[in-house]
């Protein structure tokens, strides 16, 4: 049967200034840590990624010709402030401004992300948000930006609190490239949180008229033998570290019992301990219902195992498929039936996880108030031919997660809009500039772009809001 999606559905496109806008130094752009860390660590930098800076225009001129009305941008804080703090560098603010502009006149409506995985490069040497520090740095820039852009109607304050914590303390492939602290990766979780909070009690408390919300991307994690309890424990405490701790804190406004009995667990058999104030707890309880929207972010989800053996964690970042491995002592390791499709870069392509996660938002946190998908996609390795990409695996993957996100709408869940991640190619942080997703290829060495197939595809969905 034909879906269907409602009249007034965003169909969006995601960006990231970091992916997209290369330019790391010009008009005085302060440095961020993944300057140094990709030049030392990768086969690539953020230069010139897809040089989002000075083709912004044509970007959007692409999404208005193909149907998309909405487009996630992120401010590169360290163009605000070079150094995270204290002095404006007022070019940078006019190029947001410029953009914005531009947005308008296209009629493509942007929901616009303060921190991106960006944090610029001082505050980051000074411990990141692990430095209760830069907690107040963070909302003086939120501060500063809700008041000089009031031609931004969304906001959000955090892409990926989650993933941030993961990638630079677990996995180790995002700068500091620590490895399996998992008492970091919670306290930067909640550190992250409470900024966010507080920012978001900031922006009602001083009347503003737009939007405010949060993205976290929130993997599904099934028990690999739904009869075995060790199974269904280790996918809990995964759900735990990936999702229910910074869900809790979100909507919450405290952590669960289960969610601390989960924390305590975890961090005895793997060390450390946490910082958590009284005074934090009022913030999250403050802001818990302030939240217009969550974005979720969704592209896998993951079966899991019962483990005790030692941690070891590989990222697959080159596309070859099976060389990921994830084991974490006392938690679990990850382990999909073998039936259910994999991209190069191994993550699972499973669609109802999709579905059940935002049943599960609807069920367990009902003050979420809506739902926008705001980044799914297929990371492939595209084939340039005949000036385009046939890309039919990524219309049958958007088409499926399309439909599933109808189903979930006609089961009572409020979502309004979808943002396929990317609009155009990007870079991958972690995997380079050979997994793209766009609509658009970008061809990196003359900057120019072209339609994939996929892009007309999606045109026409977004034109007649039929999936088709
Ligand atoms: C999300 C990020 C994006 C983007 C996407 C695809 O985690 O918010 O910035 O990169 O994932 O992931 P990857 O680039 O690792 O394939």
């Amino acid at each position: 049967m034909t879906k269907i999606l409602p009249k007034d559905f965003i169909f969006g496109g995601a960006t990231a200034a970091y992916q997209a806008e290369g330019a790391t130094k010009a008009d005085g752009k302060g440095p961020v840590a993944w300057d140094k860390y990709l030049e030392e660590s990768y086969w690539y930098t953020a230069e010139p990624a897809s040089d989002f800076y000075n083709r912004y225009p044509v970007d959007l001129k692409l999404a208005e010709e193909y149907g998309v009305n909405g487009i996630r941008i992120s401010i590169a804080w360290s163009r605000i402030f070079p150094t995270g703090k204290d002095e404006v560098n007022l070019k940078g603010v006019e190029y947001y401004h410029k953009l914005f502009a531009e947005c308008q006149k296209r009629g493509v409506e942007a929901f616009v992300t303060l921190h991106h995985f960006d944090t610029p490069e001082t505050l980051h040497s000074n411990g990141d948000f692990l430095n209760r520090e830069n907690i107040e740095h963070f909302v003086a820039y939120a501060a500063y930006c809700f008041e000089e852009f009031p031609e931004v109607n969304y906001w959000t304050t955090f892409n990926e609190i989650g993933p941030i914590g993961d990638g630079q303390y677990l996995v180790g492939k995002f700068p500091p490239g620590i490895q399996y602290d998992l008492a970091k990766v919670f306290q930067s979780h909640h550190n992250m949180m409470v900024s966010h909070a507080r920012a978001v009690k900031l922006y009602k408390d001083k009347g503003y008229k737009g939007e405010i919300g949060i993205v976290h991307a929130l993997p599904t994690k099934y028990p690999h033998d739904p009869e075995n309890p060790n199974d269904i424990r280790a996918a809990e405490l995964e759900d735990i570290i990936h999702n229910k701790f910074i869900l809790d804190a979100t909507y919450l406004g405290h952590y669960s019992e289960q969610t601390i009995e989960g924390v305590n667990h975890i961090l005895e058999i793997n060390g450390g301990e946490l910082d958590f104030r009284e005074e934090d707890f009022d913030v999250l309880e403050a802001a818990k219902d302030l939240n217009d929207f969550l974005g979720i972010n969704y592209y896998m989800s993951d079966w899991m195992q019962a483990f005790d053996g030692e941690t070891e964690i590989i990222h697959n970042g080159t596309g070859e498929k099976g060389s990921s491995k994830y084991q974490i002592k006392g938690v679990g390791r990850r382990q999909a039936p073998t039936n259910i499709p994999k991209t190069d870069w191994d993550w699972i392509i499973y669609p109802q996880g999709l579905y059940d996660q935002i049943m599960r938002i609807k069920k367990d946190y009902p003050n979420y108030n809506k739902i926008y998908i705001t980044e799914n996609g297929l990371g492939y390795k595209d084939e340039f031919v005949d000036d385009t990409v046939y890309d039919d695996a990524r219309i049958d993957y958007v088409k499926k997660h399309l439909e599933i996100i109808s189903d979930a709408i006609t089961d009572g869940a409020n979502v309004k809009g979808y943002f396929i991640w990317s609009l155009m190619d990007v870079f991958s942080w972690s995997n380079g500039y050979e997994k793209r997703y766009g609509l658009f290829y970008v061809d990196f060495e003359t900057q120019e772009r072209y339609p994939k197939k996929s892009a007309h595809w999606y045109k026409e969905v977004a034109e007649t809001q039929v999936i088709q």
